[in-house]
């Protein structure tokens, strides 16, 4: 095939031959083109329906009537931990209704689980903790999860075990044509899961990034797959992970390449506590987990999930919707739960786990309405704060109020019901919208409310730590920025600053069986770009397995890099990075159509060798990746983008109190450029140490890296995702691949 070159700059925006052609690709030039709607025939379309799920109305399920879940702890010690990916009924919705086919990461012995969340790990910073992951979940054709198979989409790029990510659809159709054969048809073969492992400080084949699924019959792996004791393929991984970093609260989900979004909707996440006694605050009060997930269900109490007709927003993705937003609130796996609480303090882990919506948190009275008490936010994804920030819904405007977490973001609380009267009810509430923070505010009634806490006399005096003390939580933590500045903290060089932008690719109106939709997002971009990526002088090819992948962040280790983030979509996007904690430093409003203006004008043109689509130059080119070369497009910062400078509006915001600390996951607001400094070294390592020697005690660099991309997991597996490669420096190292991983 010959490959379309842009002949003004010699860029070639060829995708380096069919293997790595998705049908949206192929359809993109037509698309954007605006050809008009794509009409599909009625076949396959009535037959996403056949499993016949009647959506139960939230407004029917009774509240706080189950207690909130004990999560499984496992307390890691020398011995391997077995967590095997099963498929079980758990009494997800309260007591009465029925129970609910979900994923959960079992123990061995264990065949269900009263919460399909979890287990909880507890970790010793120092001592590797060694997991099996097990795949057992079977194929797609005999699982409960209907709502997981009949939201399995194709079209997108994904696992895709049995096709080789050969993406066979894309050869048979027209790019004008429907889907058609296998790629309109939902996946019906072995389940492919990886598990990651969120926030943490791992090597890069401990990472369980998108390409190192494998599926449950063992005979499928993706190119990164890696077996742990050098079998290949095989249904499980062995991950020893180092837990060299400071104390952290991350967590594990399922990361499975365009699956991501089903896998965890289905159950499969759980919390790893990093502990490091010597050095975390004395006396804090006993941990409670609370991961909050929104979930919609039948009217047969199993989950559902909108896909295929009539919730397509665009046809080319039959299956694959925009943002999964439910209509109910689990916590730890329980639909609307209550907790008992003694009159003294509680900590809390929140963590978001949910697809795409976030929470706006705050404390109230159920009864007189009456806002309080305050949180206390002690730790952010990265770790301990130096001192507690109030989060209080009585301060005044302009004050932190609610806690805001999207998707990834995790927060530890301290709240205090010592001074509450027994018998009170608080209501844990919810204001945030969804999608954040344009979209549609939540019901009063149902996705406003997360859970109820009822205050139980005390059985005794508390004697833990008062975060109303003001008592600092721990040594002061290295700080590469200097938050109540917004600017670099003193002392600390930056070698690379990128300028990155989020991008969203829309379709045309479509109708599908006599029915007109909008265009909705066909797939949503970090720097314009798609996961693999495009052969382009300015990106790096690197090949494993098989595939080749093009690299354009690839970091020095030890190195300091600012990345300004520049979100050119409607939403906020919670973006992740693997492996580094990083520290916000600012965000900056922009002028988003003026900056749009002269970011399409700096695209060169050119032809579309799949679709033969021609752009001509000065016009917005959907997946080309940035307009300019990507190292010196832009004398300031690379990335290949215009400089945002010019464009910029009002002062720089400093980071809020409460995310003014190690973040592995930052949110970034439409409209604004979000500002985070990323060392690519252990977080506690001082500021002013050399870059040729701030180094992890594992060598970074392996096969395929790492990743980053939002952690709206509707996003991620639909593109909003690229690959990182570090650049290892050369020092002895104590661990040593093959021998201790
Ligand atoms: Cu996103």
């Amino acid at each position: 095939m010959a490959m379309g070159v842009a002949v003004e700059t010699g860029w070639s925006l060829g995708r380096g031959g069919c293997d790595m052609i998705t049908r949206r690709q192929f359809l993109k030039g037509t698309i954007v083109a605006g050809t008009g709607a794509v009409v599909l025939p009625r076949m396959s379309w009535s037959a996403a329906l056949a499993a016949s799920q009647t959506p139960m109305s939230a407004g029917t399920i009774p509240q706080f009537v189950d207690p909130l879940p004990d999560l499984d702890v496992i307390v890691a010690g020398s011995s391997r931990i077995e967590l095997r990916m099963r498929e079980f009924m758990a009494q997800v919705l309260p007591t009465g209704l029925p129970k609910t086919s979900v994923w959960g990461y079992l123990q061995p012995g264990q065949h269900r689980r009263a919460s399909y969340l979890g287990p909880v790990i507890v970790a010793t910073r120092g001592v590797p903790t060694e997991i099996k992951w097990v795949n057992e979940l079977g194929t797609a054709r005999r699982t409960n999860l209907v709502a997981w198979t009949h939201a399995t989409d194709q079209t997108i790029h994904w696992a895709d075990p049995l096709h080789d990510e050969a993406n066979v659809c894309a050869e048979a159709v027209e790019p004008s044509q429907p889907p058609t054969g296998y790629c309109a048809r939902n996946y019906s073969g072995p389940v492919p899961a990886v598990a990651h492992l969120h926030g943490g400080e791992v090597p890069s084949v401990l990472d369980g990034g998108p390409d190192a699924w494998f599926t449950s019959d063992g005979k499928y792996v993706g190119h990164a797959f890696y077996s742990g004791d050098g079998l290949t393929p095989r249904n499980y991984s062995i991950f020893r992970y180092p837990n060299v970093q400071e104390s952290a609260p991350v967590w594990f989900h399922d990361h499975a390449l365009g699956l991501t979004r089903l896998n965890v909707y289905a159950g499969l996440a759980g919390a790893y506590l990093i502990t490091d006694p010597p050095n975390d605050p004395p006396n804090l009060p006993p941990l409670t987990p609370l991961v909050i997930q929104d979930r919609m269900f039948d009217t047969a109490g199993q989950l559902f999930f909108p896909a295929g007709v009539p919730y397509i927003p665009n046809p080319e993705h039959p299956y694959w919707v925009p943002e999964f937003i439910g209509d109910t609130v689990a916590v730890n796996g329980k639909v609307w739960p209550y907790l008992e609480v003694e009159r003294k303090r509680y900590r809390f882990l929140f963590l978001n786990g949910s697809n795409a919506r976030g929470y706006e948190l705050f404390l109230t009275n159920e009864v007189t309405k009456a806002d309080g008490p305050a949180m206390w936010q002690i730790a952010t994804d990265g770790g301990y704060l130096d001192t507690p920030v109030k989060i209080d819904p009585k301060a005044s405007r302009g004050a932190l109020q609610r806690l805001l977490l999207l998707p990834g973001e995790r927060a530890e609380v301290i709240v205090d019901f010592g001074q509450l009267v027994p018998g009170t009810r608080l209501l844990l509430r919810n204001i945030a919208k969804a999608p954040f923070p344009g979209g549609e505010a939540p019901d009063g009634r149902t996705t406003g409310r997360i859970m109820e806490l009822r205050v139980v006399p005390s059985t005794g005096a508390d004697t833990t730590y008062d975060p109303a003390s003001g008592a600092p939580l721990r040594a002061p933590m290295v700080r590469l920025v200097d938050p109540a500045a917004g600017a670099l903290a003193p002392g600390v060089t930056v070698q690379v600053t990128r300028q990155l932008t989020l991008n969203e690719v829309l379709g045309p109106p479509s109708e599908v069986d006599g029915v007109s939709y909008p265009g909705g997002p066909l797939e949503i971009l970090v720097n314009n770009t798609e996961y693999p990526g495009s052969p382009r002088p300015d990106f790096t090819p690197i090949t494993t397995g098989g595939k080749t992948t093009y690299y354009s962040e690839l970091p020095h280790e030890g190195a300091t890099e600012i990345w300004e983030i520049v979100n050119l979509t409607a939403d906020a996007h919670p973006i992740h990075l693997h492996l580094v904690q990083f520290q916000p430093m600012n965000r900056q409003s922009f002028d988003v159509p003026k900056y749009s203006e002269v970011y399409a004008k700096a695209f060169p043109g050119g032809t579309d060798p799949m679709t033969g689509q021609s752009y001509p130059p000065g016009v917005y080119i959907p997946g080309f990746g940035p307009p300019l070369d990507y190292q010196t497009g832009n004398q300031l910062a690379v990335g290949g983008n215009p400089d945002i400078t010019p464009f910029l509006k009002g002062p720089v915001k400093p980071p809020a109190p409460n995310e003014a600390g190690w973040k592995d996951t930052v949110v970034a607001p439409p409209g604004d450029v979000t500002r985070i400094v990323v060392r690519w070294a252990p977080t506690d390592l001082p500021a002013a140490t050399d870059p040729g020697s701030a180094s992890y005690p594992f060598d970074p660099d392996g096969g395929h890296g790492y990743v980053w991309h939002c952690h709206i997991i509707d996003h991620e597996d639909n593109e909003m995702m690229r690959p990182t490669s570090v650049r290892s420096n050369t020092v002895e190292r104590t661990y040593r691949q093959g021998v201790d991983y």
